[in-house]
C-alpha cells in the first residue's frame, strides 16, 4: 500500500460521524419502530405460493367485500389421466392429490383466498353475488353466458381473461380460458394480484404466453445447490438431495416414488402458477435406469401427480441407451446404433411406448449427444442431424418430440471452442433437401441452445446460434440453478441476465439482405422473428430437497423469474422483482424497493468481482464456485488460462477477424461491431479481444485501472448488500433474515477472495501498481495531515504517524464530491484502529467500503 499526501484528490471535507449511509431508509424505508416483531420461523417452504393474511386494513376490506364466494362449475367432472392405481401422499403430508385440474384451480382459491382475507371463502354453486367464477365455456355454462366466445378466440390453449363483470345485479369476477390449464393459470395470476395487493374492481385483463413449450430440465444431484447433500437444510435421512425421490436408501426407502411428497405439489402448484408446462426429470448426462420398466412406473406416478397441474414430463436419454445391458434381452450391439438403421429406431419407438403405455401425455427425450464425453451418431460416422432425425423419427408417430442440446465443443473442429457448435449445426441447417426445401433437422426436433456461446456465464453475448438456425425449430435454454453465479452462497438475481439476452438484438437478416423487422433472440425463441410457428424455453431449475427447496432464499426469486419470462419475455425483470418481492417477502413499499434495489444490482456486480469486461469462466474447475485463473487442465477448453489468455501485453481471447474469427458467426451488424476492439461494448471487451494493458478505456482509466476497479465495486457493492440487509431486520421475518444474513457474509468473504485472486494473477502480467483513484477513494486528515493513496481492496491500512501526534481523524475527503463518508470508530491511541464508511454509486447500485486504519508509530 502506498500513502501519500493529497493524492490528487479533489478536496471536500464532509462532517465527521454525521454522514449518512445508503441504507433501506434513504430508499424511502420509515423508522424501524413502525413495525411489530414478525413470526420467526418460516422456513421459505412455500415459495412464493405464501397468502398471508392482509396487513394493510383497507385493502383486507376491500377485497373482503369483492370477494365472497368461490363457483367453479364442474370441477371435478374432467378427471385427468391416472395411471397408478393407489396413488398416495407420504403419511403426514399437508398437500393433497387432485384429480381434476379444476380442482386444482379450485383448491387454489379456497387456500389462496382464505389465507389472504383471513377467513375462509365458500364454495358456492349458483352464481351468488361477489362470486370468483373459474371455467372454461365447456365446464362451466356460467362462464359460457358470461364471457362471449369470441373474447376466448385470441386466448389461444393456454392464455386467460380476468374480468369484473356484473350480472342480473349480482357483481362477479369470471377467470376464463379455453382449457381447463388455461383457467388455472387465470387463477394463479389472479391470486398474484391479491397478494401484490393490486385493485380487484373493474379488472378487464388477459394474458397469452408467448412461448408455447415452457419447461425445466431437472438435473437430479447434478450442479445441485438447495439439497442435503450439499450445506442445506432440510431433506430426510438417505436421500440424495434431489428434488424427487427415486432411489433413496434407509429411513426414506419407503417414500420413493411412486409415494410423492409434499415438495412434489408444491413444485407443481409454483411451476403452474407460472405457467410452466413441462419438465425433463434426470440430468442431460443420462443415467438410462430412468428408461427402465422399474422406472417408468414410479415417473408414472410423478406424471400423475403433475398432470393436474398441466406439467407433462419428459426424460433425459443416452444416445448409447440401446446397448445398456439393463434392457437385456433387448439390447442392441455399438454397431446397430446407426440412426437409420430400423433396429434403432424400432429400439426407440419400443422404449417411447413403454413411456406412452404409463404416461399417455409423455413429451419426449431431450438429448446432450456427443457433447462432454456422451455417446452420439458421430461415434458411428453420422452428424447431429442424422442422429437427431433418427431418434425423432422413432417417436414421430407418437406425438413426440426430441429436444436435442447444441451445447458441443468438439476440439477437432476448431481451435476456439465458441465456434464449434454453430460449424457442426449451421451447414445442416441451410442443407438443400430432395424435395426442394432447406434445413435438414426433423419438424418434431427442437435445438436447445444455451443463451450464450460458452457456458451459463454470468454475462456472455448471445448465441450467435439465434437468428442463424432460420429452418430449425429452436428452444433457448437457461440455467437458473447457479453453477457460475455464486450457486447457494451468492445472493444472484438472475433476471437481468436473462433479459439482457432476450433483448438483445441479433441484426439478423432476411432472404433480402435487410434487417429483419422483429430481431431480438426473444423474437427468434418466439418464433415472430423468422415464422416460426412452434416454439420453447427450458431452464435448468434449481429444485431440492432444502426446507425452502432453492438452498439460498433468493434463489427462489430466479425460478420465478423464468418462468414469469417464459411466459412472456418481454416483462422487465425489475417488475418481476418487485412482484416477487411482494409474494415471498413483503408488501410495504420500502421494503420492496430495498429488496429490488437489492436485487437489480448483484449480476452486474458479480460480473464485476467474478469476470469484468468480458474475461470469461475464470473458476477453478473442482467445483465451479471459486476463482483459479492460473488453472491449466488436460482439456485447452476447460483451463482459465484458455480464455484468459494474459501476458505481458494484455488479457482477452481474440477472436476478432485477425484473431479466431469467431465474429464472422454473428449477421453483419455485429459482426463488424464485435470484430473491432474499438466498437464492442466494454462489458464484451475480453470475450472478443486481447486487450492491452494501457488501453484508454470510456472513463478515461487505462484498462489495468479499470480492471482493477470492477473487481474492487463489485466486492463493494456486497459490502453494500449486507448492511442494506441488516437494515431490514425489523422488517423480516426471523429465521429467513438470519439465513440470509449468514449468506451475505459468506458472499462478501468469497467475493473478496476472486478479487484478491484475480487481481492478484492479472497484476503478475501487468506488472502495474494498484490504483488508489478509484471511485470510494479518500484522503484522512490526522493531525493536520492528509493521507491518502489507500488500497480500497485491501481489508486494512497501516498508517504510521509522527511520535506525540493524535490518531483522531478530523477530516475525510473523498475524491468524490457525491460519496458519503462516515467515521464509525476513532483510535483510542497509537497503536490503535479507526474505522470509515465510505458508501457512493456506481453505474449498478450503490457500493460500500469501511476502510480500517491501523495507526502506528
Ligand atoms: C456444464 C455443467 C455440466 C453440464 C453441462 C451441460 O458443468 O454439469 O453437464 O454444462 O450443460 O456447465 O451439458
Amino acid at each position: 500500500m502506498s500513502l501519500s499526501d493529497e493524492n490528487g484528490l479533489r478536496r471536500r471535507s464532509f462532517l465527521i460521524g454525521s454522514g449518512a449511509v445508503l441504507t433501506a431508509s434513504m430508499l424511502g424505508a420509515p423508522p424501524a419502530q413502525a413495525s411489530p416483531p414478525l413470526p420467526g420461523d418460516y422456513d421459505g417452504s412455500d415459495l412464493w405460493l405464501r397468502y398471508e393474511p392482509v396487513a394493510d386494513p383497507g385493502v383486507l376490506a376491500r377485497y373482503r367485500a369483492a370477494l365472497g364466494a368461490i363457483v367453479v362449475e364442474n370441477a371435478d367432472r374432467a378427471r385427468v389421466h391416472r395411471h397408478t392405481a393407489n396413488l398416495s401422499m407420504a403419511p403426514g403430508s399437508t398437500e393433497h392429490l387432485v384429480e381434476s385440474t379444476l380442482a386444482a384451480a379450485r383448491d387454489e382459491l379456497v387456500r389462496g383466498l382464505g389465507g389472504l382475507l383471513g377467513r375462509p371463502v365458500p364454495v358456492a354453486g349458483g352464481c351468488p353475488d361477489r362470486a370468483v367464477v373459474v371455467g372454461t365455456p365447456e365446464s362451466s355454462p356460467l362462464v359460457r353466458g358470461l364471457v362471449p366466445a369470441r373474447d376466448l378466440t385470441p386466448l389461444g390453449t393456454d392464455g386467460y381473461l380476468i374480468r369484473s363483470l356484473s350480472r342480473g345485479g349480482r357483481r362477479v369476477i369470471v377467470i376464463a380460458g379455453n382449457t381447463d390449464v388455461a383457467a388455472l393459470y387465470g387463477t394463479f395470476a389472479f391470486l398474484r394480484r391479491l397478494q401484490a395487493q393490486q385493485p380487484v374492481a373493474e379488472l378487464k385483463l388477459s394474458s397469452v404466453p408467448r412461448i408455447n413449450h415452457r419447461y425445466l430440465n431437472y438435473w437430479e444431484t447434478e450442479r445441485l445447490y438447495a439439497g442435503n447433500n450439499a450445506t442445506g437444510t432440510g431433506g430426510l435421512d438417505g436421500e440424495t438431495g434431489a428434488m424427487f425421490d427415486f432411489t433413496a436408501t434407509g429411513a426414506s426407502a419407503g417414500l420413493n416414488l411412486p409415494v410423492i411428497l409434499d415438495r412434489y405439489l408444491v413444485a407443481a402448484r409454483a411451476m403452474a402458477s407460472l405457467g410452466l408446462n413441462g419438465l425433463t426429470i434426470n440430468n442431460v448426462n443420462a443415467n438410462s435406469f430412468y428408461l427402465t420398466p422399474a422406472a417408468i412406473e414410479q415417473e408414472a406416478a410423478l406424471a400423475d401427480a403433475l398432470r393436474p397441474y398441466g406439467i407433462k414430463l419428459a426424460v433425459s436419454i443416452n444416445y448409447a441407451a440401446p446397448t445398456d445391458a439393463r434392457f437385456a434381452p433387448d439390447t442392441l450391439t455399438r454397431e446397430q446404433l446407426d440412426p437409420y438403421s430400423a433396429q434403432f429406431r424400432d429400439w426407440w419407438t419400443r422404449r417411447a411406448r413403454q413411456l406412452q403405455a404409463a404416461i399417455p401425455d409423455f413429451l419426449g427425450f431431450t438429448v446432450k449427444a456427443n457433447s462432454e464425453g456422451q455417446p452420439g451418431p458421430q461415434d458411428l460416422g453420422y452428424d447431429h442431424g442424422d442422429g437427431a432425425n433418427g431418434i425423432a423419427a422413432a417417436v414421430a408417430p407418437l406425438g413426440m418430440r426430441i429436444f436435442w442440446r447444441t451445447f458441443v465443443y468438439n476440439a477437432d473442429v476448431d481451435p476456439d471452442r465458441l465456434k464449434r457448435a454453430y460449424l457442426e449445426f449451421g451447414p445442416i441447417d441451410a442443407e438443400p433437401q430432395p424435395d426442394g426445401t432447406t434445413g435438414r433437422f426433423a419438424g418434431n426436433v427442437f435445438l436447445q441452445t444455451k443463451n450464450g456461446p460458452l457456458d451459463y456465464q454470468a454475462r456472455e453475448p448471445a448465441n450467435p446460434l439465434f437468428g442463424r438456425m432460420e429452418h430449425t425449430n429452436q428452444a433457448i435454454e437457461l440455467q437458473i440453478t447457479q453453477e457460475y453465479t455464486g450457486q447457494n452462497t451468492m445472493l444472484c438475481y438472475l433476471g437481468p441476465l436473462w433479459e439482457e439476452v432476450l433483448k438483445s438484438d441479433t441484426y439478423a437478416t432476411g432472404a433480402d439482405g435487410g434487417l429483419l423487422a422483429k430481431r431480438l433472440v426473444g423474437h427468434v425463441v418466439d418464433g415472430t422473428a423468422q415464422g416460426h410457428p412452434d416454439s420453447a424455453i427450458v431452464g435448468v431449475a434449481n429444485f431440492g430437497n432444502a426446507d425452502n427447496l432453492t438452498g439460498h432464499h433468493f434463489a427462489q426469486a430466479n425460478l420465478y423469474a423464468f418462468g414469469r419470462l417464459a411466459w412472456d419475455w418481454t416483462l422487465p425483470a425489475r417488475d418481476i422483482a418487485a412482484d416477487w418481492v411482494r409474494l415471498t417477502w413483503s408488501n410495504r413499499d420500502f421494503v420492496v424497493r430495498a429488496i429490488v434495489a437489492m436485487m437489480m444490482g448483484s449480476r452486474e456486480a458479480l460480473v464485476s468481482y467474478q469476470t469484468p469486461l468480458g474475461v470469461a469462466h475464470q473458476f477453478r474447475s473442482s467445483d465451479h464456485y471459486g476463482p483459479n485463473p492460473a488453472e491449466r487442465l488436460a482439456r485447452d477448453d476447460w483451463s482459465p488460462v484458455y480464455y484468459n489468455k494474459a501476458d505481458s501485453t494484455g488479457l482477452g481471447y481474440d477472436r476478432s477477424p485477425t484473431g479466431s474469427g469467431f465474429t464472422a458467426q454473428y449477421f453483419p451488424v455485429l459482426a463488424a461491431r464485435y470484430g473491432d476492439l474499438e466498437t464492442t461494448p466494454e462489458n464484451l471487451l475480453m470475450w472478443f479481444h486481447h486487450v492491452p494493458w494501457d488501453r484508454r478505456m470510456r472513463s478515461g482509466r487505462i484498462f489495468w485501472d479499470e480492471l482493477v476497479y470492477r473487481y474492487q465495486t463489485g466486492v463493494h457493492y456486497v459490502s453494500w448488500l449486507r448492511q442494506a440487509w441488516d437494515s431490514l431486520e425489523p422488517h423480516v421475518d426471523a429465521r429467513r433474515f438470519a439465513e440470509v444474513k449468514a449468506k451475505l457474509a459468506a458472499h462478501e468473504a468469497d467475493a473478496g477472495s476472486w478479487r484478491d485472486t484475480c487481481v492478484g494473477y492479472w497484476q503478475g502480467f501487468s506488472g502495474r501498481a494498484i490504483p488508489t483513484d478509484g471511485p470510494l477513494a479518500i484522503a484522512i486528515v490526522v493531525g493536520g495531515r492528509t493521507i491518502g493513496g489507500f488500497d480500497a481492496g485491501a481489508p486494512s491500512s497501516t498508517v504510521p504517524l509522527a511520535a506525540g501526534a493524535s490518531p483522531r481523524i478530523t477530516k475525510v475527503v473523498p475524491a468524490d464530491p457525491a460519496v458519503r463518508c462516515e467515521v464509525l470508530s476513532q483510535a483510542a491511541g497509537v497503536p490503535g484502529r479507526a474505522v470509515v464508511r465510505v458508501t457512493g454509486k456506481t453505474f449498478f447500485g450503490p457500493i460500500l467500503k469501511d476502510y480500517v486504519f491501523d495507526f502506528t508509530r
